[in-house]
């Protein structure tokens, strides 16, 4: 396997007929105006993407070359949405121009950190009008991630400044820092075409994880399933590639037509269509106008751009300068995961406005200004415990291990180890099933979950006096819609350690608590017993006592179970029921028998009790239910 350089990916930036595209070829060779039209128009409509080679040098610069025209930007941003360095340019003639100011909004919307300023057509003006430029552009990058970049006045016709943007450029590059990885495969497409005899292709710029022929990716949001057939990295193929790398990959069995800019590639299962996001929204402040709560605008996000309502959730406007927790409303889905950065573009005319980060790809619907709701964005604000912790808030009763957090915030999976112990140690999540298994929920959940566990086993006794316990079933589909198993299993372990419940076989019994009948009852229960108890190994059948006492069905079945609950019957099977002295004697009786011969057959069981077949099989089965015995071909032995 041919080990990759590290990329670094370059956009370019700036006003249109600025000479970005010239400039690029100038420094690679290579034209990134590839479409006829383009070349036809001398103007740039899609991404150009180029490699540069540079022999001796550690990393592999490639260059997004983005269209400057106000008609494109959107395609501007999605080539910018996941740099590492931009190549701002700025004729030398011309100057700034609106969508230099423009395209430089949203390079600091996006958040991007390293860059360098080219004054290009130095050919064209004088060494005054550099000079002057030159102190414009420092004031206009001001206070910004631009302030102390290079500013290299260059030519494209004399090569002028080349080599000294070049240096420039490797400097930059070895200053970008390695991307974070969560370890995840994920790759926003900013390309779809069909290569003949390779099939399918997407392409794009791994923001993490790994990618290896023959793996199964998904593409989101609209659920596709392929799998990897062939991959390029700079045009070679490769087995396989991985975070920074721009890729191409060949997907099996996938027509083009079902694919486009804007989709993701994921590992599959990693993250759902999002249709609500939260975040923080920053709006310009030359933005021409406040925003409403339920205001249409364009969202940019990854290389998608989808309709989004915004709902402002402090305040009832956002003013240009300032900034606000908000929930989009997607008009369609797009994929999106935490700390995405994203830009907000205005229907008309087109302006970019503001942009921000996402906090959360996956919130409820929130109330406005209420600050329980708030506080629950807010936390993924905070530092990356804080998010973690709600994570787990947001799961309220339903277990998590930190594998799914980290898919679900798209964090390596140390970190969210990390962060769980020591929310853990602070008490701030709940490990409820043991170190190895590292299954957690929220503090806040696990104490709404005993408590309501509490008063519900409380109510249980207080609503039914007859019952000798209340099955653990019954408890659990109390919180069947709020809870799983392992976090169900823990509270009730809480409750028994805790002394508040006592466990019965069943289920669970209050301390001191008695079954009790009404008297009525009461009395029949007494008579029940003592038929069954003057009946010895032989009883009748129920519905044989039934028919002697002449009561109603249901209320015979209550004294019944409750009779069974008490422990003073005993149900051997669906059929035979003995009383709790007849079963002990007849315990005692088959134990002794097996103490002498080692073993017991059912003929012999019934010699032992001197009983029919039936009964002696039901004695015999009961006991290795209780675990007392256990068959052993045809005989029953100790266990
Ligand atoms: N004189 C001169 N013209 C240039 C230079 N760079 C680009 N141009 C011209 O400027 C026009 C626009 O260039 P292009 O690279 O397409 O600009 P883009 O829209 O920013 O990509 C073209 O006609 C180029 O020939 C330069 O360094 N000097
Ligand atoms: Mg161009």
């Amino acid at each position: 396997m041919t080990v990759e350089k590290e990329h670094v990916i370059v956009g370019t930036a700036g006003h249109i007929d600025h000479g970005k595209s010239s400039l690029v070829k100038a420094l690679t060779g290579t034209d990134p105006d590839t479409l006829p039209e383009e070349k036809e128009r001398g103007l740039t409509i899609e991404l150009g993407f180029v490699f540069m080679d540079i022999p001796d040098y550690e990393k592999q610069i490639v260059f997004i070359d983005v269209p400057g025209h106000e008609k494109f930007v959107k395609t501007m941003v999605a080539g910018a949405s996941n740099v590492d360095a931009v190549l701002f340019i700025i004729a030398a003639d011309e100057g700034i121009s609106v969508q230099t100011r423009e395209h430089f909004d949203i390079l600091q919307l996006l958040s991007v950190c390293e860059g360098i300023i080219a004054l290009t057509k130095s050919d064209l003006v004088d060494a005054g009008r550099l000079e002057t430029l030159t102190d414009e552009v420092r004031a206009f990058v001001h206070g910004t991630f631009l302030e102390g970049a290079p500013v290299i006045p260059v030519s494209s016709v004399t090569g002028a400044g080349l080599s000294d943007l070049k240096a420039a450029l490797m400097a930059a590059g070895r200053r970008v820092p390695k991307r974070e990885d969560s370890g995840y495969f994920r790759m926003p497409i900013d390309r779809v075409f069909v290569m003949h005899g390779f099939g399918t292709v997407v392409a794009g710029t791994v923001l993490s994880g790994d990618i290896n022929i023959g793996d199964k990716v998904e593409i989101l949001p609209d659920r596709i399933e392929s799998k990897v057939r062939g991959i390029q990295v700079h045009k070679a193929k490769r087995e396989s590639s991985g975070l920074g790398n721009r890729t191409a990959l060949n997907l099996h069995d996938v027509e083009k037509d079902r694919l486009r800019r804007g989709q993701c590639a994921v590992m599959p299962g990693l993250a759902a269509p999002a249709t609500r996001l939260d975040a923080r929204l920053r709006l310009l402040a030359q933005a021409p106008h406040e925003l409403k709560t339920r205001d249409r605008v364009r969202l940019h996000i990854g290389t998608d751009e989808v309709i989004a309502r915004v709902v402002l959730l402090e305040k009832e406007k956002l003013l240009p300068g300032a900034s606000m927790l908000v929930q989009f409303a997607l008009e369609s889905p797009t994929t999106a995961f935490f700390r995405d950065r994203f830009i907000i573009r205005t229907f008309s005319p087109l302006n970019t406005i503001g942009g921000g980060e996402v906090l959360d790809a996956a919130p409820a619907r929130h109330k406005r200004f209420d600050e329980a709701g708030l506080a629950g964005v807010r936390a993924f604000e905070g530092t990356g415990e804080d998010a973690v912790e709600q994570v787990a808030r947001k799961n309220g009763g339903r277990s998590m291990a930190a594998p799914e957090v980290s898919r679900t915030l798209n964090l390596h999976s140390g970190i969210v180890r990390a962060a769980v112990e020591k929310l853990t140690a602070a008490g701030r999540l709940m490990n409820i099933a043991g170190e190895k298994e590292g299954r957690f929920i929220a503090a806040a959940a696990w104490q709404k979950l005993t408590d309501k566990a509490q008063s519900a086993v409380k109510r249980y006794f207080k609503d039914n006096p007859h019952r000798r316990f209340m099955p653990t079933a019954d408890l659990f589909s109390q919180f069947a819609a709020e809870a799983d198993e392992v976090a169900f299993k823990a509270v009730v372990e809480d409750l028994v350690k805790s002394g508040v419940a006592l466990r019965v076989e069943g289920g669970l019994t209050l301390p001191g608590f008695e079954a009790k009948l009404q008297d009525a009852d009461q009395k029949l229960a007494d008579r029940i017993e003592a038929i069954f108890r003057k009946a010895g190994f032989e009883p009748p059948l129920e519905e044989d006592v039934l028919r002697e006492l002449r009561l109603p069905l249901n209320q015979f079945r209550k004294i019944m179970g409750t009779l069974v609950q008490q422990g003073k019957l005993v149900r051997l099977d669906p059929k035979v029921i003995y009383h709790r002295e007849a079963f002990e004697k007849a315990r005692k009786s088959i134990l002794d028998y097996i103490k002498i011969k080692n073993k017991v057959t059912i003929a012999e069981a019934k010699d032992v009790l001197r009983v029919s077949r039936k009964y002696a099989c039901a004695v015999l089965e009961y006991l290795d239910k209780i675990q007392v015995t256990r068959r052993s071909g045809d005989t029953h032995v100790m266990r």
